[in-house]
């Protein structure tokens, strides 16, 4: 099998939004290592996302997360990520850093606390006004460690008293994605912990209110790809934020841990319509580069996600529906193993070329000398950190 014009012409369509704390320094609470050229500001950042962009043509919006990527003015900011050839994409609230959320944000039983966090996410909706985002996503560290220690009722209802008023203050242009967690950092429940609680919560808000699924926040085993089916018929899945993951939360490079699970979800969005630009469905990494260069392990992301894809697009869905109605159980899995196991890695680098990219986007960047220039252009001042 090899990728036909048609195929081609639909992964000329990719779009993945990249997060701008993947271009930080991060790490686990053990260590944080530091690596040469780490961007010290919200523009590098930008600048290291627009470089992944370059070399990819897959990459065309960052995210941010405020505070994160404060700054005093955000047009100044849209303008020189537009300079780079990048836009701003979704902006990410956090309410899981400031010591009056201990004990909960948009679910707080205080008045003022919750309060505090509802503003935050207005100061969220005008950033998104200056910069031209879309999305709203919001991700909640909100829930308890102990049994009894919280009423989970009544903080589900104060969290959907909290979203109405948020969801009321969206631009015409805008959508509110909520994303679920199934644990981390709180241990005995969360407040929004799995799809289910995720779509009870948008369905009451309105059109403009959607599911983030983030691949990292399931329990081991779980069948994600029916969870992406689901939302899909269900017409609320808003947005992905990619990683890859052995045990927990690990936000290692998406496609790493388990490419055969990357393949089944990503069958299912495009099966389920959420794949091109008429869907509603972004497509965004959430990673961080402990270890590795950040700006290498975002191209391979990248790259992993159009591998997946173009693979996806090879099922022969005609003759995968032939054989499941006729019952033919494993020639329908057949079917779909033949797409996944198809090497498309020459095809893509020949089309790449064929569209004055570089065939191998690694081995590009690692000659480009860009690492080595930022190395010595940011020497001096402070690093920035997941989290800061
Ligand atoms: C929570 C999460 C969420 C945050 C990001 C930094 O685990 O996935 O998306 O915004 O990590
Ligand atoms: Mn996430
Ligand atoms: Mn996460």
């Amino acid at each position: 099998m090899s990728l036909s014009p048609d195929t081609l012409a639909l992964l000329e369509q990719q779009a993945i939004e990249l997060p701008s704390w993947a271009f930080g320094n991060s790490g686990t609470r053990f260590k944080v290592f530091t690596t040469p050229g780490t961007p010290r500001t919200p523009e590098e950042k930008i600048a290291d996302a627009a470089t992944v962009n370059r070399f990819t043509a897959l990459a065309p919006k960052v995210a941010l997360h405020i505070p994160w990527d404060k700054v005093d003015d955000y047009a100044a900011l849209r303008a020189f990520a537009e300079d780079q050839g990048v836009s701003l994409g979704t902006v990410n609230s956090n309410t899981f850093q400031d010591n009056d959320y201990k004990f909960g944000s948009l679910t707080h039983v205080d008045p003022a606390i919750r309060q505090k966090a509802i503003d935050h996410h207005f100061d969220c909706i005008d950033i998104m006004h200056a910069t031209g985002s879309q999305d709203l996503k919001i991700w909640l560290a909100d829930g308890t460690n102990y049994p009894g220690q919280g009423d989970l009722r009544g903080r589900q209802d104060r969290l959907n008293d909290s979203l109405r008023q948020i969801y009321a203050r969206l631009g015409d242009d805008h959508r509110l994605v909520l994303e679920y967690k199934f644990f981390e950092p709180a241990f005995y429940h969360t407040d929004v912990p799995d799809w289910g609680t995720s779509y009870a919560q948008v369905a009451t808000l309105g059109d403009k209110a959607m599911v983030c699924l983030d691949t990292g926040h399931h329990a081991p085993g779980t069948n994600i790809e029916f969870i992406v089916m689901q939302l899909l018929r269900l017409g609320k899945l808003g947005s992905f934020d990619f990683n890859s993951r052995f045990y927990a939360d690990d936000d290692l490079i998406v496609g790493a841990a388990d490419p055969f699970q990357l393949f089944r979800i990503l069958y299912e969005v495009v099966r389920g319509g959420g794949y091109g630009p008429d869907s509603p469905v972004a497509f965004m990494l959430d990673q961080c580069h402990n270890v590795e260069d950040k700006i290498p392990g975002q191209i391979r992301s990248v790259l992993n996600v159009q591998e997946m894809t173009a693979r996806a697009l090879l099922v022969d869905s005609a003759a995968l529906t032939a054989a499941q109605e006729a019952h033919d159980v494993l020639g329908a899995n057949g079917i779909l193993m033949d797409a996944f196991y198809t090497d498309v890695r020459p095809d893509l680098a020949a089309w790449r070329e064929s569209r004055g990219l570089a065939g191998d986007p690694m081995a590009a960047y690692a000659a480009s000398g860009y690492q080595q220039r930022i190395a010595e252009d940011r020497a001096g001042g402070t690093q920035l950190s997941w989290g800061a």
